[in-house]
């Protein structure tokens, strides 16, 4: 039932992987964008009218603008539907969040270099931050803790929420409740393009902020990419990918489990296994099929496998280590006996889950590193979604005036390299009055 791929350690079979991932974002896109700035025009133009139009269109909600924002009966009604179990396991993953995003935070700075000249940086938390949640089967309430929690750890002022509602104009409850534990202070009923504009823009409603993250839909990616420079954003995420490193002795129910748990995200996940034991692989072979008969989302696990499951075979290590570097890999388990070993040498992967005992799923929900990730290779430059996205920097800079005349030659040297006088007569009036240092130094 299950036939995953299978390819031999080598160069020219690593291109040909990389593409294969890379194509699951598919090429035509061209429409979606058209479309996705179609709807931020209008909301551009009309606002919350645009706004609820589409709401009525896409979601076949009929609110009206006073109903746009989730009200605190709402929320407490969530909370009152949700199971105690859930918030309180909730309240456990938060605070694990919490914990590790709080190491992230950074600090203002100063220095004096030497006698007359101070140099910093101060760090401050944007103003404003939108998270955006997917409606349908896409709405986990982890990722709601895990875009919000890191700016509030930053300091953000404002955490509004957007997320498009049933029918009934209702939101999923655990939604609420996550978005009400992770501290969101505005919660929009709304979704899609029509919600990425609005924040980007602000209506009479939702409010303009500074940046906007969370996971979408295609025509969300769109909108997202087309406001970027409007505001900031986080990374476009692609569909989710796992690699496992594994070794004679590792054990494969788990690495069949692990494989299977990102493949059921989505029928374009992708989950590879890289081993230099081929014992290994058909024992994992074995017990994929197996599991897979227990497993609830089987339709989409085995399109996920057959399509993009791959198996590496390599002949050490070394070469293992060699191919994960090259595919970059969203999530990386090292399933073997001395992961810390192995940990210098893995260059790209953005979450790292070392050890039998670590499966994906712990850091999906519970241990504290972010869950939102690079995909399809961009961990080769791109980071976990953190404290550091929901700050900025100012640098600045203090002379005094005895500093400035010792500098002065050397900033009008490169003032008049560059052929700008007016910048290096700045430095000039500034250094000619100072000749006399006595006079007030
Ligand atoms: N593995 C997903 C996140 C997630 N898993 C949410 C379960 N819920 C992308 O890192
Ligand atoms: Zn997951």
């Amino acid at each position: 039932m299950l036939n995953l791929k299978r390819i031999k350690n080598g160069k020219e079979n690593i291109e040909q992987l990389k593409k294969l991932l890379a194509d699951r974002s598919g090429n035509n896109l061209e429409q979606y964008r058209q479309t996705a700035h179609k709807i931020l025009e209008a909301v551009k133009l009309k606002g919350d009218q645009a706004v609820l139009d589409y709401t009525a269109r896409f979601d076949q909600a009929d609110l009206s603008a006073a109903e746009l924002e989730v009200t605190a009966a709402e929320i407490e009604q969530a909370f009152a539907e949700v199971e105690q179990d859930f918030i309180a396991a909730l309240k456990k993953a938060a605070f694990n969040i919490e914990d590790f995003h709080t190491e992230q935070k950074d600090k203002s700075w100063q220095k004096q270099k030497q006698p007359g000249i101070i140099t910093g940086q101060i760090c401050r938390p944007l103003k404003r931050a939108a998270v955006y949640v997917p409606g349908g089967r896409a709405a986990y309430p982890s990722s709601v803790l895990m875009t919000v929690i890191p700016a509030k750890v930053a300091g953000v002022q404002e955490i509004i929420m957007l997320t498009p509602p049933d029918k009934n104009g209702k939101i999923n409850p655990v939604i609420l409740a996550a978005a009400s534990i992770a501290g969101v202070d505005k919660i929009f009923k709304v979704g899609g393009a029509q919600a990425i504009a609005a924040a980007a823009y602000g209506t009479a409603t939702i409010p303009a902020v500074d940046i906007i993250v969370g996971p979408g839909n295609i025509y969300v990616s769109m909108a997202k990419e087309l406001v970027f420079g409007q505001v900031k954003i986080d990374m476009i995420a692609g569909p989710s990918e796992i690699m496992i490193l594994a070794e004679g002795s590792s054990n494969p129910a788990f690495i069949a489990a692990d494989l299977m748990s990102q493949a059921e995200h989505d029928p374009l996940a992708a989950a590879i296994l890289v081993t230099d034991s081929p014992e290994l692989i058909t024992e994992v072979e074995a017990e994929l099929n197996q599991q897979i008969t227990l497993l609830s989302k089987k339709e989409i696990i085995i399109e996920s496998l057959n399509n993009y499951g791959i198996i590496i075979e390599v002949e050490n290590q070394a070469a293992a280590l060699e191919m994960i570097n090259l595919v970059a890999p969203e999530h990386l388990e090292l399933a073997v006996e001395n992961p810390f070993e192995l940990l210098p040498a893995v260059e790209n992967a953005g979450s790292i889950f070392l050890g039998e005992y670590t499966p994906e799923p712990i850091g999906d929900y519970y241990a504290g590193p972010n869950h939102v990730l690079p995909t399809n290779s961009t961990a080769r430059f791109f980071s976990p979604l953190s404290v550091g996205d929901f700050v900025k920097y100012s640098g600045f800079m203090h002379y005094s005036k005895q500093a400035l005349v010792e500098a002065s030659s050397d900033v009008i040297c490169l003032a008049e390299g560059e052929g700008l006088t007016a910048h290096a007569n700045s430095v000039k009036v500034r250094s000619r009055n100072a000749t006399d240092l006595d006079r007030n130094d």
